[in-house]
């Protein structure tokens, strides 16, 4: 048997008949002669009828079709006919389907935690009818399985494996090795104490706060530049719209010759590879998205924009921002240079570059002109951060000596400084999380909306 996907079928299809396996969303009998169920498959949907007819369909078949339960997995016989008018309802709309032949394939047997529709629903639905059904993200993430087979969540995760695809697509060009690190290692990577202990026969273990310490490992292994994309674990209590325990990694780091700066425009240009493969490649699915969760496209250049630290704290103080020069920006601080930025620049990418040493961790290389900088950048999207990254200390010594100034214990990193006392090239990288990528590229407010199973300080299931 040839079998149609509902997504493929065209008006060129009129008369033929062809089989479809899709889920039934909704059932609605008209009389007792006829019922009208719309089909879903993935994102594409296409409206069904079963009118009694002496040949194929009696009236008990019609009562059967319409006490199917929605989202019940059906298979079908049908006649592809062109109606009168388009089904503005269905995303195949120019055509419908006349059913000869249904079965059930898999019955719905436990009570949904709320409909598919309900779940699809765009701020301008509520304006036009104000009694529609609101489900609350917990209510959705509770019900995740149900909640994921929205065509706006089916799009979303297309978009993030997009980001990975494309991501893989320009390091590969470029040269780069994909690596795996190990996820259980003895030391915090990050020096901070957001990490989650895990006992490990004897003795206790960490969950990768990043791959940082094998990234470089690799470069010091003359890997020249390499990537990852992985599982990263926080212990860190912040039930905030943009923090998980557990998010996926998109990290790289690469030798460079003369300057770090080749890696942050590298890295820079890789993101504008992705923003423009994504409208170009991933357009239907971005404008699914879009219906649902309206956004302005993403503002960005070709070349993108470069700002020092100290000019963006200059910016904020003009603005009436109190901030000090080596503070740390806040959410709202970040936010709001956003704003500025945008206003400034006409744009929603950019480079921070050049942050104060102290707010960064003890592997970046301090600012040789003046230390109480350091050769690091930070990327942002919309206002808020979407990597960090930074040229990385390869002088062991150095290395020591700011272990020892942040009062980090070596004795767990003995392997990663040997790794520069063995020699070991100039290199720079950096870290992307890749939800808050696609949370902040799509303008959506919820990091939740962009993890497929969230893990957040009050949840771990489903
Ligand atoms: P980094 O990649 O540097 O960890 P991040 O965006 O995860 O970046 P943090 O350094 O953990 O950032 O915190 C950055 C910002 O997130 C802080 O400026 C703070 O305003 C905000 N933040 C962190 N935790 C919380 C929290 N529990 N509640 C509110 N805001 C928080
Ligand atoms: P950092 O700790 O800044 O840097 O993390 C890098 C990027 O990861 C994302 N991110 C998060 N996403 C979701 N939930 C979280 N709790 C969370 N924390 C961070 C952000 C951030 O920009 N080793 C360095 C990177 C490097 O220098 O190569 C690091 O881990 O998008």
């Amino acid at each position: 048997t040839k079998w149609t996907a509902v997504k493929d079928l065209s008006a060129a299809m009129a008369d033929q008949v062809v089989n479809v396996q899709a889920r039934v969303q909704t059932s609605r009998p008209t009389g007792n002669k006829m019922c009208f169920l719309v089909l879903r498959e993935a994102t594409a949907t296409v409206q069904a009828l079963l009118v009694v007819n002496k040949d194929s369909i009696s009236k008990q078949m019609v009562k059967f079709a319409s006490s199917i339960p929605s989202e019940s997995i059906v298979s079908i016989s049908a006649k592809v006919v062109l109606p009168n008018e388009p089904v503005k309802s269905c995303t195949v709309g120019d055509v419908e389907l006349h059913v000869s032949k249904l079965f059930i394939i898999s019955e719905v047997t436990a009570p949904l935690p709320f409909s598919i529709a309900d779940a699809s629903h765009s701020p301008q639905d509520y304006e036009e009818d104000p009694s529609l059904n609101r489900v609350m993200l917990d209510t959705r993430l509770n019900g995740r399985v149900i909640d994921l087979r929205t065509i706006t969540n089916n799009a979303i995760f297309k978009i993030q494996a997009a980001v990975c695809q494309l991501f893989r697509e320009y390091l590969i060009k470029d040269g780069g090795t994909e690596i795996h690190s190990p996820k259980i290692i003895s030391t915090a990577s990050e020096g901070g104490s957001n990490v989650f202990k895990i006992s490990y026969f004897k003795r206790f273990a960490y969950l990768a706060q990043s791959p940082q310490l094998y990234k470089q490992a690799c470069i010091a292994a003359d890997f020249g530049k390499v990537f990852e994309i992985a599982p990263v674990f926080r212990a860190e209590d912040s039930n905030t719209h943009r923090h998980l325990t557990e998010y996926v990694g998109l990290d790289l780091e690469c030798v460079f010759r003369e300057h770090y700066h080749e890696v942050m425009y590298m890295i820079g240009d890789m993101f504008v590879y992705i923003f423009k493969n994504l409208e170009s490649r991933w357009a239907h699915e971005l404008e699914i998205v879009r219906k649902q969760y309206p956004s302005e496209p993403l503002k960005y250049s070709e070349k993108p924009l470069r700002l020092e630290y100290k000019d963006a704290i200059a910016l904020l103080r003009k603005h009436g921002e109190e901030i000090g020069d080596f503070d740390d920006l806040s959410t709202p601080q970040e936010k709001f240079l956003g704003e500025l930025v945008r206003k400034e620049y006409d744009t929603d990418f950019y480079m921070l570059d050049k942050f104060p040493l102290a707010v960064r961790p003890f592997y970046t290389m301090p600012d040789p002109t003046d230390s109480n900088y350091s050769n690091s950048y930070d990327f942002f999207l919309r206002g808020q951060e979407i990597m960090s990254g930074a040229q990385r200390i390869h002088d062991p010594e150095l290395l020591r000596e700011r272990i020892k100034a942040l009062e980090i214990d070596a004795t767990p990193l003995e392997d990663y400084i040997k790794g520069f006392e063995y020699g070991c090239s100039p290199h720079a990288g950096g870290g992307v999380g890749l939800e808050r990528v696609v949370m902040f590229y799509l303008g959506l407010d919820n990091i939740r909306l962009t993890s497929l199973f969230p893990r957040d300080p009050k949840r771990i299931d489903p």
